[in-house]
């Protein structure tokens, strides 16, 4: 089942009302002011809406996202290298696939790795604080088969072979840096694949640097098995400070068969990180 690429913010609203968040940037720590939505905020509605594109696909195939992969990379303009410092404009990747073994599965991968080993401007974080990329075959079990039994016939790679998710949570928050150091920074847009979203409920939100919400975006869904989604969202102006991805219902480390999708993720495409 393919749906095709859309190349216009065909879902300008929110998918569910927007909360006012409120964080302290440069820890990766957050409160959220649960239950405030507008109304209770009396009446101050300070969420911006921005125009935005969106462009998003999913199928039974890498060929099934491909053009809607490559149509955000257009907009966001050409890859620049993992050096420190801003580029001003084009974009950055992550692939997983260059990690060390030392640094994939069993073991966890550190959170700033890709603001540090591989300076691209990228911090993540997750309640547990634990991360992990999946191994090279032949050197442990692939595809996070080491988390639960059965996940390599569940889930597939865009970009082979290697595929990343967050431990005993659902959700990884990323916040953006002008790569290599710790000046927090904006882009123009974020997107990421992901594998085996059989049903709704995959999110990623959006928020300007003041952690306001400038739009929240369901993961396309395809059923089955290995499957690849695709949802990237583009800004007109670098508003982007950090997005918060939830990827399934339970973590890769249950297995599927007891119910909850299990979601896993690969490549992310951002905005070069601009102070
Ligand atoms: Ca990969």
């Amino acid at each position: 089942m393919t749906s095709p690429p859309s190349s216009q913010g065909v879902r300008h609203a929110p998918i569910h009302p927007p909360r006012c968040r409120r964080r302290r940037r440069g820890t990766r720590r957050h409160a959220r002011l649960g239950g405030l939505g507008p109304a209770r905020l009396g009446g101050h509605r300070r969420v911006r809406r921005p125009a935005l594109k969106v462009q998003q696909a999913a199928g039974t195939s890498a060929a099934a996202i491909q053009s809607a992969v490559d149509a955000f990379r257009a907009e966001l303009g050409d890859l620049n290298p993992n050096e420190p410092g801003s580029f001003g404009s084009g974009r950055r990747e992550i692939n997983w696939d260059g990690v060390p073994d030392a640094l994939a599965a069993p073991n966890l991968l550190p959170a700033d790795f890709f603001n540090v080993n591989s300076p691209r401007g990228a911090v993540l974080s997750t309640r547990t604080g634990r991360f992990q990329v999946s191994a090279n075959a032949g050197i442990g079990p692939i595809e996070f088969d080491n988390l639960a039994a059965g996940n390599s016939a569940q889930f597939a790679a865009f970009s082979p072979q290697r595929l990343f998710t967050q431990l005993g949570s659902t959700t990884t928050e990323v916040d953006f840096f002008v790569p290599g150091s710790t000046t927090p920074a904006t882009t123009h847009g974020f997107g990421a694949v992901f594998t085996d979203v059989d049903r709704p409920g995959s999110t990623i939100e959006y928020y300007d640097i003041d952690g306001q919400l400038l739009g929240a975006f369901d993961i396309p869904v395809s059923p089955g098995r290995q499957t690849l989604s695709f949802l990237g969202v583009s800004f007109p102006s670098a508003v982007l400070a950090s997005v918060r991805i939830t990827s399934g219902k339970v973590s890769p480390q249950l297995s599927e068969r007891a119910g909850p999708d299990t979601v896993a993720m690969d490549d992310f495409v951002y905005g070069e990180p601009i102070a």
